[in-house]
């Protein structure tokens, strides 16, 4: 199974209406491409079957209402088909797509959440990666009297203990936040590193008036890395000996990056190649995406020298300091006020559509922001932005079947989130056919037709095993397998199809249960008929 981690104005100056206007945006925001930062190649970046982002749709399906506040969604990989949703307030709900809302909440610890302000409260919540066994559950909220960060663990006598007893609180972490309300961050997760990583943001108030974002010597404004597994000198936890400011005097040795506004969210691209997609609320100019290999440590991410790819402040800029750029940004007050980080789309139901594309919001805004890395080392990030999801938006996330949702803030709503295209059809006809099976395997031939009235010269046939198939050698043909999607491209010695003409390959394939056939294929990225 795929393993995944998985308010208000996030901004700083002033106090921002919680029901702000809704934007509508008629024209995609000016993406800013940069390198790929880890040189990746075409094939482990994007499944060559997912349609073009010009020719990708999204909607949003309600399917849950009645939730205060919801800032954080969280699926717990137990086999429970839960997802758990934390309300600003300090309480966690349970919805299950069979059951719906669970009137009663999980975890309840209104009594030492301060919640002032528009952006402190319950912010996240993650289980450890072997939950049904370690039965560990991790938050992060302000704590009274004073709003301190904090991050504390749960451990469950079972992973389906319900409710969570409040006083099974142990805290991890604390990092004090008294002086403004704003900017808490609050995501945590684990990486494939089974590290937990942590947000915070750079202190509140505005211009990054604390001086956090460049202080290695503050955990504000920064993204921590915590082995959370064991206990450490007297800490609830112990710092990974190759975290980057392990040997940096005056550093604390918790940072993994820095240079952070408001990082409300990020996630690791769990199902895909691990790496780190970051959201930095921008203060008044732009909101930006970031995007760094999963082992790359120490980064930092400009603020407050820099705002998305401006310089924002020259007095906190160092000479020879090494600023990595955004992969995207858009302008704030233009086509949004905070963006919502999201996930790289790595489901099974839009798998052919949506592969390894990255999604993201905005709180005011609504935009579905989309984003590819390039396609081949050095290119540029593919990026759109799309319609308007829902009004305030706070938060998207992933189901265990990597399938994405998302809740928003007053109208307190779950949504689950699909995938279309407008591509228009290929004119072509596609069977398969499973010539031989055996215990764990099978050999099957598809056949391509076109039947349109010009040929195809260099073809790319896709689709979507609806079970647990895994392609192997290939004949007739070269192909690769990224989750359930198989990409198999023409040999070098038959790359056209004539108008009529039927091209054959085959495959070798393993396979541990049922085996039904695709139900449906594309012809260089445009479905068959
Ligand atoms: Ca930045």
């Amino acid at each position: 199974m795929l393993r995944r981690l998985s308010l208000g104005r996030l901004c700083a100056a002033g106090a921002v209406a919680v029901l702000g206007p809704v934007l509508a945006l008629g024209t995609p925001a000016a993406g800013r491409p940069g390198a790929d930062p880890a040189g990746r190649t075409a094939p482990d970046r994007v499944a060559a079957a997912a349609v073009p982002l010009d020719q990708l749709t999204v909607s949003t399906t309600q399917v849950a209402f009645g939730l205060q506040r919801p800032t954080a969604i969280f699926a717990p990989d137990d086999g429970s088909g839960r997802l758990l949703i934390t309300e600003k307030q300090g309480r966690i709900r349970v919805y299950h797509p069979d059951t719906g809302l669970a009137a009663a909440p999980l975890l309840d610890i209104t009594d030492r959440v301060d919640t002032s302000g528009n952006e402190r409260g319950l912010l996240g919540l993650v289980t450890t990666p072997d939950f049904a066994q370690s039965r560990t559950l991790y938050v992060t909220y302000t704590a009274l009297p004073d709003g301190a960060v904090t991050l504390s663990r749960f451990t469950l006598d079972s992973a389906g203990q319900t409710p969570i007893p409040a006083d099974l609180e142990e805290i991890v972490l604390s990092q004090p936040h008294a002086e403004f309300s704003n900017h808490n961050g609050g995501h945590v997760s684990f990486g494939p590193d089974g590290h937990l990583y942590w947000s915070i943001g750079d202190g509140g108030g505005s211009d990054d008036v604390l001086n956090s974002g460049q202080n290695l010597s503050t955990l504000l404004g920064k993204i921590l890395r915590l082995d959370v597994s064991r206990t450490c000198d007297g800490r609830a936890y112990c710092v990974p000996a190759d975290n980057p400011f392990v040997d940096t005097a005056g550093a604390r040795p918790e940072i993994w990056a820095y240079g952070l506004r408001n990082p409300w969210k990020f996630s690791h691209d769990l199902g895909g190649d691990g790496s780190l997609w970051i959201a930095d609320v921008g203060q008044g100019t732009y909101e930006e995406i970031d995007h760094l290999p999963g082992d790359q440590g120490g980064a930092n991410l400009g603020w407050s020298c820099r705002e998305g790819p401006v310089v924002f402040d020259p007095d906190r800029c160092r000479a020879g300091a090494t600023y990595v750029e955004p992969v995207y940004t858009y302008r704030t007050s233009t086509d949004g006020c905070a963006v919502i980080g999201g996930y790289v789309y790595r489901g099974r139901e839009y798998a052919d559509i949506a592969t390894g594309t990255y999604l993201a919001t905005d709180y005011c805004s609504g935009t579905a922001f989309v984003v590819r890395p390039p396609a081949s080392p050095g290119g540029a990030y593919q990026t759109r932005a799309l319609t308007e999801l829902t009004i305030q938006p706070t938060s998207l996330g992933q189901d265990a079947d990597g399938e994405l949702y998302l809740v928003n803030d007053l109208p307190g709503q779950l949504h689950r989130i699909s995938f279309g295209s407008t591509a228009p059809s290929a004119a072509c006809t596609v069977s398969y056919r499973v010539d031989q099976q055996w215990g764990t395997g099978f050999n099957a031939t598809v056949s391509v037709t076109n039947t349109g009235s010009t040929p195809v010269n260099g073809w790319t046939v896709g689709w979507t095993f609806p079970a647990a198939q895994r392609a192997g050698t290939f004949w007739n043909a070269s192909g690769s397998q990224q989750g359930a999607v198989v990409t198999a491209r023409n040999a070098s010695w038959n790359p056209a199809i004539a108008p009529g003409a039927t091209v054959q390959f085959s495959f070798l394939a393993s396979n541990t249960g049922p085996n039904p056939a695709p139900t449906s294929f594309t012809l260089n990225g445009n479905p068959c008929a």
